[in-house]
C-alpha cells in the first residue's frame, strides 16, 4: 500500500526535515502534500526530482489523506485537526496540543510502541527534550525500576525556531564586534521581556506556569511519566537554553529501585534500540551536540554511580533537538503505522 500524506508546516524548521525524511527513506508514498500557512503558501519544494507547490492549509486540505504530520504549533494543531481526524486521516502532533489528552497516546517508538494503535485519530509526538531523555532512560526503567529523576538541560536555540538560530548568529557577530547584542526574541517571543543569547545561558524556556516551572519543565516532567506509565514517578527539571544551534544536552541524575552495577548499565544502553554509548573516558569519549547534529539517534555518556547514594546514576544525554527530538521520531511513528496498515 502507499500512502497519501500531508505536512502542515512545510517551511519550519521541523517540517522541512520531516520532508527531508519522508525522501530520504523512501517512506511508501502516494502523493505527498505540503502545506503551510497563507504566507509560505505558493512557495515550491523540491522532492525526489520533482517541484511540489506549498498549499495554504484549510479544513479542505485533508480529504483523502492518510496521514498528516503537523508542526505547525499548538493553535493550527487545535483548529485544524480535528477536521483531518474528520477526513478519515491518522494525525502525528508535533505540538503540545494534545499530548496530555488521555485518548490520546504519545509515542516514543523505542519506549511504548505498545501503545500506537490506541488512537481515536491522533498520535502525540513528546517535547524534544523528553523524548532523548525517555529513550535513554527505558532500558535502564525496565531493568531497574526507576524512583527519581532530576535532570537539567543546555538547549539548541533550533528548539525555538529557524528565527532563534538567526538571532544567535547575529548577536553573537554584534558582540564580537564590540556592539551591544539587542534581543528580540529570545526567551520566548510572546513576552516583553528579551534576554540576550549570545555568549549567555537563560534558564527560562517557554513561559512560566504557576508552579514555579516553566512549560517546557512541566512537559518533562508530566510527559515523562505518562510515557512510562508511572505517576508515581519522582521527577525535577531545569530547562536552560544555551548558544548552540542543534542538538539538546541533558544532565541526567537518576534514582534505581535496585543495585545496579555501572558496567551493566552501559551494555544495556549500547544494546538499546536508538541509543548510543559513548563513554570512553581515557579517549575523552562524551557525547557533543556538535557530533549528534543531523544524526537520528539519542548518545549517551559520562555514565556514573553518585558518591553518596549507591542507586544514583549520573547520565550525559545528547541527540538533534530536530531529528529524533521531532522530526525523525514523528517519521518514525508515521513508518510504524504505514507498515501496521500494510
Ligand atoms: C524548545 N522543546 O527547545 C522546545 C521546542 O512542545 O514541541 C518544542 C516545543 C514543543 O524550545
Amino acid at each position: 500500500k502507499r500512502f497519501n500524506v500531508a505536512v502542515v508546516g512545510s517551511t519550519g524548521a521541523v517540517g522541512e526535515q520531516i520532508i527531508r525524511l519522508l525522501d530520504e527513506r523512501n517512506f511508501p508514498l502516494h502523493e505527498l502534500k505540503l502545506l503551510s500557512s497563507a504566507r509560505s503558501a505558493g512557495k515550491k519544494v523540491r522532492f525526489k526530482e520533482r517541484e511540489i507547490t506549498i498549499e495554504e492549509a484549510t479544513p479542505e486540505s485533508f480529504e483523502g489523506i492518510d496521514i498528516a504530520l503537523f508542526s505547525a504549533g499548538g493553535d493550527v494543531s487545535r483548529e485544524l485537526i480535528p477536521h483531518a481526524v474528520d477526513h478519515g486521516a491518522v494525525c502525528i502532533d508535533n505540538t503540545s496540543a494534545y499530548r496530555m489528552d488521555p485518548d490520546t497516546p504519545l509515542i516514543v517508538p523505542e519506549v511504548n510502541i505498545d501503545k500506537i494503535s490506541d488512537h481515536r485519530g491522533i498520535i502525540a509526538n513528546p517535547n524534544c527534550s523528553t523524548i532523548q531523555m525517555v529513550a535513554a532512560l527505558k532500558p535502564l526503567y525496565d531493568r531497574y525500576g526507576i524512583s527519581r529523576i532530576i535532570v537539567s538541560t543546555y538547549q539548541a536555540v533550533s528548539g525555538a525556531g529557524a528565527k532563534a538560530i538567526q538571532e544567535m548568529l547575529r548577536q553573537s557577530k554584534e558582540v564580537l564586534e564590540g556592539r551591544e547584542a539587542a534581543p528580540e526574541l529570545l526567551p520566548v517571543g510572546s513576552l516583553p521581556v528579551k534576554h540576550q543569547i549570545a555568549f549567555n545561558a537563560i534558564p527560562q524556556i517557554d513561559k512560566f506556569t504557576e508552579n514555579g516551572f516553566t512549560y517546557e519543565e512541566m512537559k518533562m516532567i508530566n510527559e515523562t511519566k505518562k510515557m512510562l506509565d508511572d505517576e508515581s514517578l519522582e521527577v525535577t527539571a531545569t530547562c536552560v537554553r544555551i548558544p548552540v544551534v542543534y542538538g539538546h544536552s541533558e544532565s541526567v541524575y537518576v534514582e534505581l529501585k535496585s543495585d545496579f552495577d555501572v558496567e551493566q548499565v552501559k551494555s544495556l544502553l549500547a544494546a538499546a534500540p536508538g541509543i548510543v554509548l559513548q563513554d570512553n573516558l581515557q579517549l575523552q569519549q562524551y557525547p557533543l551536540a556538535t557530533e549528534a547534529a543531523g544524526k537520528l539517534d539519542t548518545f549517551v555518556g559520562r555514565v556514573r554511580r553518585d558518591l553518596s547514594n549507591p542507586r544514583g546514576l549520573n547520565l550525559w544525554i545528547v541527540s538533534d533537538n530536530l531529528l529524533k527530538g521531532a522530526a525523525w521520531n514523528a517519521v518514525q511513528i508515521a513508518e510504524y503505522i504505514a507498515i501496521e496498515q500494510h
